[in-house]
């Protein structure tokens, strides 16, 4: 079990240039939740999702890892086996910056799956409806994403992680989401140290002993060292 667990969000890659969220021009200020982040938007519109994970996934392609990636997989490359991030992005910028560690709990964009039989298999940069499933043949193939109304990824895992862990630290995370909102709370009821590393003190932020506010480029490689 590790006894580092971090947990990451949209905060850590805007520096790398890839839009946040929440922000006052983020991506809900630019799309509807509704329409591009739930299985009832898809089945409407599968075009219009699809389109808008091939504009991200063409985003992600073209940005670098940053300090705070970078720094991130120093502390696992560091303490051996000690480390797990999970992450809710879907970027892949954690992985590129060397973390080996890490759980895209809200799906990865260089993934597809098959809403009839979960089979999943390598995102091509532009995914098309007309794309079928390379398992049983069903289409539309799906971005593997977690929207509003599905579960995240490997929760027992997570949860089993953050409960035995010595500190659980929050990173770029606006806390707005459930459940990763409620692993402050997980961690803090197991007497695990909690530490929020952010720009500004999230929806929960009152609930970690400790935070450090900042960019990411420079707070996490500083927490780091
Ligand atoms: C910087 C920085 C810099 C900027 N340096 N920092 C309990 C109460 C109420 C509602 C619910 C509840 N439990 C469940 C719900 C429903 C729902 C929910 O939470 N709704 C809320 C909106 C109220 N949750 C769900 O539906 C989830 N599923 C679920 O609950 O299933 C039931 C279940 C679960 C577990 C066990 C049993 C049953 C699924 C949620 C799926 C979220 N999906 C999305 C989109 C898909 C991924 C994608 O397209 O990329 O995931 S939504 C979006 O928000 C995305 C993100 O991963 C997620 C979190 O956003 P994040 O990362 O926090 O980004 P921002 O923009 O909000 O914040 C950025 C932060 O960074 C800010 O604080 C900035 O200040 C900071 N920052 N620059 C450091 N340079
Ligand atoms: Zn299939």
């Amino acid at each position: 079990m590790p006894d580092i667990v971090i947990l990451t969000g949209a905060g850590i890659s805007a520096e790398s240039g890839i839009e946040t969220f929440r922000a006052d021009t983020g991506l809900w200020a630019q799309h509807k939740v509704e329409d591009v982040a739930t299985p009832e938007g898809f089945a409407r519109n599968p075009e219009r999702v699809v389109a808008f994970y091939n504009t991200r996934r063409a985003g992600i392609a073209a940005a670098e890892p940053n300090a705070a990636h970078l720094a991130l997989a120093k502390l696992e490359a560091e303490n051996d086996g000690s480390v797990l991030i999970v992450t809710q992005n879907i970027d892949d910028l954690h992985e590129r910056g060397g973390s080996q560690n890490v759980i895209h709990m809200h799906g990865a964009a260089g993934s597809a799956l098959c809403a009839s039989c979960d089979h999943r298999w390598p995102a091509p940069l532009v995914m098309h409806v007309t794309d079928s499933c390379p398992s049983c043949g069903a289409a539309p193939a799906r971005p593997d994403i977690v929207w509003f109304g599905e579960i995240p990824y490997q929760m027992d895992r997570i949860i089993d992680a953050i409960s035995v862990a010595d500190i659980f630290v929050s990173i770029g995370t606006s806390g707005n989401v459930y459940p990763a909102a409620g692993f402050v709370a997980e961690a803090a009821r197991n007497g695990v140290a909690t530490l929020e590393i952010n720009l500004e003190p999230s929806a929960v932020g009152s609930q970690f002993e400790d935070a450090i506010m900042g960019p990411a480029t420079q707070t996490v490689p500083a927490w780091v060292e």
